[in-house]
């Protein structure tokens, strides 16, 4: 398996939660990315994350939309670190998401990124930093592309520092 286990609710989270895969292969690293529903396929979820484990897998990050309990439950199942996206549901905007996967009680933790395409594309920043810290290449990219990010900013406002 890959380094990053990309997991969402439904094929539905997929235009939101590619942002994360685009990310990682942006910074060089590997990733896989399949659906397991909470509540469409809890079945999936305990051997999901067996096979992470046994595959090496470093980091999961999962998305999911409405009552998004997909993170905490993987988390539950698993030491590996979870990154929790909050997909933008059609009634609540993602609101209700991000409060289903924020607010996890004392002992079981996911860390919980921004709701929507910034919020996956953070979770595969952060799965990538987590990564660095053991993997000179992948550090080297996060820094590489931390200052061209600030080159363009710097580039677009026209701004004299010195
Ligand atoms: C959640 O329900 C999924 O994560 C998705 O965001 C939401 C809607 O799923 P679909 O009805 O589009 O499959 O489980």
């Amino acid at each position: 398996m890959a380094s990053v286990l990309i997991l969402m609710g439904s094929t539905s989270d997929w235009p939101v939660m590619q942002a994360a895969a685009r990310m990682l292969d942006s910074l060089g690293v590997s990733w896989e990315a399949r659906v397991v529903s909470a509540h469409r396929t809890p079945d999936l979820l305990p051997t999901t994350m067996q096979e992470a484990e046994q595959n090496d897998v470093r980091v999961v990050i999962a998305g999911a939309g409405g009552a998004a309990h997909l993170p905490g439950m993987l988390a539950a199942f698993t030491h590996l670190p979870v990154f929790g996206v909050p997909v933008p549901s059609k009634q609540l905007k993602g609101l209700d998401s991000l409060l289903s996967i924020v607010q996890m009680p004392k002992g079981v933790a996911v860390g919980t990124l921004a709701i929507g395409e910034a919020g996956a594309a953070n979770a595969g920043l952060l799965a990538a930093q987590v990564i660095a810290t053991t993997e000179p290449a992948v550090r080297d990219k996060v820094i590489a592309f931390r200052a061209t990010q600030r080159d363009t900013v710097l580039t677009n406002s026209k701004l004299d520092l010195d």
